[in-house]
């Protein structure tokens, strides 16, 4: 039980072998032998080949646990851990969760089915796992002290239920809760239905992933976990872009994307290019007459949803959160605005005493994404990733939807850059430029004031350095 290998890495193989790989080697074991995945690939679909069929997820940047049927029991193995996370290539977080990763695997199962999970604590401190939004015994909801006794550190635990309505779920500790999610304990759950169900689509691609936050400081490598809202790490999956693959999918799919929110504040999810419903909620599916057309949906805390459209525009969309410093990464805070002010005469006085010395943002932030500017060992520049254009200047929480006519059903390769048809870029103008006649009611106002001021006050803005609410 204790030897741990990575399935994915030494079988060689995806989908539905792993998990008959896992059940022939522990047959006789009374625990099903973890599965670890020690890789932030984003894994294909682990078909089921045992149970009831089911279209599978992919999780961005994640894996999904395989499991062994007992006499009709669908049993899991957790291992509660310390990990080492890699959230974008070029920095590795020192994080918890489990089987080898944070976020921990996704769990897969099917309406009606008895799920039995083990539960291992190789964490220094006691921990528990919540089933967040299931319906179970009040014995299985996994709340410390409440529920349950803490798993103590060497310990595993049994939970058993029946996966009663489908959905997406997510798990996570409810024991040092701030502790045990600031280090990236949680994991996804999806609970497909078992028949056809009228709010339910079939759908060509399926995708999960979990928005979380960190707070690590660049050049060190925990999280900080006192923070309650300045956080500096944006993460899907604990990935931070560019480190997050992107969705890929064939043209004229139907595509799901379910993601959960354990973050500390709300994400308006965002998608280019194509307009999307909300088609289901923690609380499962959402009655049809609920549904509208959107581009943005906000997820608040502890919230999942589920979005579907048909991915009918070739083309490379971007996805993100909309809220701008949750797509930068840690260098992005506590930077006044220096947007035209000109610090010629001081910069050069400051560079005779400090040779490094660089003026940040004279004309915008964005020349930071391309800036040679020393890094502190593990940790990625503020806004960063190279597209077919140039700088994306883009972290945190974005990746891309790829849609492609050549993708074939079922491949999850992520293609190359989108070959524009000619003619259909955004191009500079070369030709003549006429001044711009501005609006007459420009700098009006629609009543006299009551006591004019003597002379004309001019405001420049600077936006706050401090983070307090968001
Ligand atoms: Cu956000």
């Amino acid at each position: 039980m204790n030897s741990r290998r990575d399935f994915f890495k030494t079988a060689g193989i995806a989908g539905g072998a792993i998990a008959a790989a896992a059940v022939s080697r522990v047959a006789m074991a009374a625990l099903p032998e973890p599965v670890l995945q020690t890789k932030p690939d984003t894994m294909p679909p682990l078909v089921p080949n045992t149970g009831r069929p089911y279209n599978a997820v992919v999780t961005l940047n994640g894996w999904t646990l395989p499991w062994r049927m007992n006499q009709g029991v669908k049993e899991f193995h957790l291992v509660a851990e310390p990990v080492v996370r890699e959230m974008a290539p070029g920095m590795k977080a020192h994080l918890w969760g489990y089987n080898g990763q944070s976020p921990g695997p996704t769990i897969e199962v099917v309406e009606g089915d008895r799920v039995r999970i083990f539960v291992t604590n190789k964490l220094p401190e006691h921990t528990s796992v919540h089933w967040h939004g299931q319906r179970l015994p009040n014995g299985m909801d996994g709340v410390t002290g409440l529920n349950q006794p803490g798993i103590n550190p060497g310990k595993t635990f049994v939970y058993e239920f029946v996966a009663r309505r489908p959905g997406t779920f997510m798990y996570h500790p409810h024991a040092d809760e701030m502790t045990q999610m600031a280090m990236g304990m949680m994991g996804f759950w999806v609970t497909h239905p078992k028949e056809k169900n009228p709010l339910i689509d079939e759908v060509q691609r399926d995708f999960c992933f979990l928005l979380n936050a960190y707070d690590i400081d660049p050049g060190s490598y925990t999280p900080k976990i006192m923070t309650m809202l300045d956080f500096n790490l944006w993460t899907w999956n604990s990935r931070i872009f560019p480190g997050i693959d992107s969705l890929n999918v064939r043209l004229n799919d139907k595509v799901r994307i379910r993601f959960g929110n354990l973050t500390m504040t709300n994400h308006p999810i965002h998608l280019h290019g194509h307009e999307f419903q909300v088609t289901g909620t923690d609380g499962g599916p959402t009655p049809k007459g609920s549904r509208w057309h959107e581009v943005t949906t906000d997820v608040a805390v502890g919230q999942m949803r589920q979005i579907e459209f048909v991915a009918d525009e070739e083309g490379d969309w971007a996805f993100h959160c909309h809220k701008s410093h949750h797509t930068m990464n840690a260098m992005g805070h506590d930077v006044p605005t220096m947007i035209g002010v000109d610090h010629r005469g001081v910069a050069k006085k400051i560079s005779n005493l400090i040779p490094d010395y660089m003026v940040m943002g004279e004309r915008g932030m964005a020349d930071m994404g391309e800036m040679e500017m020393p890094l502190p060992d593990n940790t990625v520049p503020m806004m960063t990733g190279q597209g077919p254009f140039g700088g994306v200047e883009m972290g945190g929480m974005f990746s891309m939807l790829k849609v492609r006519k050549e993708q074939k059903p079922g491949n999850y390769e992520n293609p190359d850059w989108y070959k524009h048809p000619p003619g259909t870029v955004a191009f500079e103008w070369t030709g003549s430029m006429p001044e711009p006649a501005r609006f007459k009611a420009e700098s009006g106002q629609s009543m006299p004031l009551a006591k004019p001021s003597k002379k004309d006050i001019e405001v420049q803005i600077r936006k706050p350095s401090g983070h307090s609410g968001h």
